[in-house]
């Protein structure tokens, strides 16, 4: 957790609004493998991480709700019997969603005021907006003893997402978020919203990631098709969600799909099975192994389902020449973003310099590197 976010967000409040607050803080996460598996009642392997956003929050009572995002220089003002969803993309929207979500249950929130302030890179694919949403309907809970549940927190988190957003997200990052364990990694059932933390040894290795500082433009409509294509494809095989399906059954409808939606399904039933597979390997201790899961993940993300981009096949081909990177691949929706990568403690910068490199000679800009630690969920900041 940042103490320097919690302590801009205490202060700015203090001066604003001249009453203590109450303080939450809600981290990002990464994706170890199991990738758009989430909305297919798969597995999916991600961790909360120690880059988030810290957010005061306390009643108002001038008869409207305030909301201040400091990174953005940007403040809104709103009655919460007239919410509705702002213009696309602006962040209110996460605010607004989650408040809309947790009336629809027939909660009552009354009217507050709430300050953020984050460092989890926008576009980055290591969910900002999950921790935003969370941060959101965390502080309400607490703030009106709304009872509800981090099951609850998560879906009502979700549904936001979807309904105010427009991305028909699965629930992988507002569970990591809300979920994470210190140190840990979450093997997620996307089914049973069960999980198993796992302590993942990585002996002299560690997990780095790049971003390839660009976001593509389209990418929340390409995740809501691919999303509706996978469940098209479930409902012809007559079950539930791909996670019930075998290539096998997969192979027996192949005249009835498109070759392209033929491969992204086989993506996601391959993908669901290296999510076991990397289980077992962190299980055996096998690095190595993980390792070639995770290139795989890449190649099927890629060339299946066809949600990476020139920037982040470069980056997993520069990891790939590097014979210290185990493994590299996208993570998160996809079109930019990060690629995480397993590499030996001992060469990890070495890596990163060569590979920001030739990412500025291939591109002519920049990309950024982050040394990750894992970290708790989302909480109160006492
Ligand atoms: C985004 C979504 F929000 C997640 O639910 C997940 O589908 C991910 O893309 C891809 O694995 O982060």
């Amino acid at each position: 957790m940042s103490e320097a976010l919690i302590k801009d967000v205490k202060k700015t409040f203090l001066k604003t609004f001249k009453v203590e607050p109450i303080l939450i803080y809600s981290p990002g996460r990464i994706n170890i493998i199991g990738e758009h598996t989430d909305y297919n009642d798969g597995f999916v392997f991600p961790a909360a991480v120690d880059k988030g956003i810290a957010a005061a929050i306390q009643k108002s009572d001038n008869g409207h709700c305030t909301a201040i995002a400091l990174d953005l220089d940007s403040t809104i003002e709103f009655e919460l019997d007239k919410i509705k969803p702002s213009k696309e993309g602006s962040w209110e929207n996460y605010v607004f969603g989650v408040v809309a979500e947790i009336q629809n249950r027939n909660k009552v929130v009354g009217d507050f005021n709430i300050i953020f302030k984050g460092n989890i890179p926008g576009g980055a694919g290591m969910s900002s907006s999950a921790a935003l949403e969370n941060s959101v309907v965390f502080g309400l809970n607490e703030l009106f003893d709304l009872g509800l549940s981090k099951e609850d927190m998560i879906f009502i988190s979700q549904k936001a997402e979807h309904n105010y957003v427009g991305v028909k997200c699965g629930i992988m990052d507002q569970y990591a978020s809300m979920f994470g364990v210190k140190d840990h990694a979450l093997h997620l059932d996307c089914r049973t919203i069960k999980s198993k933390p796992y302590k993942i040894n990585f002996k002299d290795h560690q997990l780095m990631l790049i971003n390839t500082n660009v976001k593509h433009s389209l990418s929340d409509s390409a995740y809501n098709d691919r999303r509706s294509a996978c469940e098209t494809i479930a409902e012809l095989l007559d079950v539930k969600a791909l996670r019930d399906a075998s290539e096998e059954d997969l192979e027996a409808v192949i005249d009835k799909v498109t070759p392209a939606n033929y491969q992204k399904a086989l993506y996601v039933i391959q993908e669901i099975n290296r999510t076991e597979k990397a289980a077992k390997a962190i299980e055996e201790g096998d690095l190595e192994r993980l390792g070639k899961l995770i290139y795989q993940s890449h190649a099927g993300l890629s060339t299946q389902y066809k949600v990476s981009c020139e920037e982040l096949d470069f980056l997993v081909e520069q990891a790939k020449k590097n014979k210290h990177v185990l493994g590299a691949r996208m993570m998160g929706g996809g079109f930019g973003g990060c690629t995480i990568n397993l590499v030996a403690k001992s060469e990890a910068k070495a890596f990163a310099e060569t590979a920001s490199k030739a990412y500025k000679t291939k591109f002519g800009k920049e990309c950024s590197v982050y040394f990750i630690q894992l970290s708790d969920g989302t909480h109160l900041v006492k």
